[in-house]
């Protein structure tokens, strides 16, 4: 197999029914599938950090030979309604609790940590939004700060226009990097939400940069890259030219069967990055 970029699946020990996580509920059988495929890594998406224990993911790893990339934590604000841009200053404390609890396993597994719809949403009220941005901006700098002596990366991902109402593009997410200031604080790019609101995609990736940590490949439907009308191709060939070796991820739903979604997207990357390599060689 041609290996430009690692790949990922993801899952989660939750029984979740609409999030496009891949492989649902047996968090072991998940490691194993990953691994079959062919698969370097396994995005592991949990709503409490106590959900799985440290040294039963610690063992898994090793066993199937597989990294956590980065561990998703979107229940927090989908199942408990914590995020960091909450108006009230005792739900943004919860959030960040459970980010920095978060933070603790992802130092002892070697993962990073997303912040995804945990950065939830500043509402329509123009006169309250500049001073909930900075609430969250202060909340992220502060997860910043802890996850950094940590040794963990933040993954800062822009979600489309339904989802959040203030990180929808890189550029967002490139402006909040350079306000924060981390060294820490990277780009999580997502395909599915990039086709919404990116007016080019490659471009797009291009313009991230060094700042980009990792991707999350879906189609324009948010099934299999293949299974939607998304050209992959240029967006590989971007990240192929910018220099990004991180993951794939597969953030995707389980359609029309996880094993068979799986598949799929691993057939589109393969096939793209096989003509990618031929290019290079010059062929
Ligand atoms: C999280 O990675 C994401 O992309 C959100 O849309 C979750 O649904
Ligand atoms: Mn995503």
């Amino acid at each position: 197999m041609t290996r430009i970029f690692p790949i990922a699946l993801t899952a989660t020990p939750a029984q979740v029914r609409c999030a496009p996580i891949l492989l649902r509920g047996d968090l072991a059988g998940a490691f194993r599938t990953a691994a079959e495929l062919g698969c370097a890594g396994l995005e592991v998406h949990l709503r409490y950090p106590s959900d799985v224990q440290a040294g039963q993911l610690k063992r898994w790893i090793s066993d199937y030979g597989l990294a956590v990339p980065t561990i998703g934590t979107g229940m927090a604000a989908t199942l408990d309604g914590l995020t960091l841009a909450h108006p009230d200053p005792a739900i943004r404390r919860q959030a960040l609790e459970r980010l920095r609890a978060h933070v603790d396993l992802a130092a002892e597994i070697g993962s990073a940590v997303t912040i995804g719809s945990v950065s939830g949403r500043l509402g329509p009220d123009e006169a309250q939004r500049s001073e909930r941005r900075a609430a969250a901006l202060d909340a992220l700098a502060e997860l910043c700060r802890y996850a950094h002596a940590c040794s963990v990366t933040i993954l800062l991902e822009p979600l489309n226009r339904y989802e959040c109402d203030y990180l929808n593009t890189v550029a967002d997410v490139l402006n909040v990097a350079e306000e924060i200031g981390a060294p820490n604080l990277k780009l999580l790019a997502d395909t599915f939400h990039m086709n919404i609101e990116e007016t080019d995609i490659a471009a797009a990736l291009a313009a991230a940069g060094p700042r980009l940590g990792h991707v999350h490949l879906a189609d324009s439907n948010r099934q299999a890259p293949g299974r939607g009308h998304l050209d992959f191709a240029p967006v590989l060939a971007s990240l192929a030219r910018s220099g990004y070796r991180g993951f794939l991820s597969f953030e995707i739903l389980p359609v029309p069967d996880p094993l068979t979604a799986a598949q799929q997207g691993i057939r589109t990357v393969q096939a793209l990055s096989d003509i990618l390599t031929a290019a290079q060689k010059g062929e």
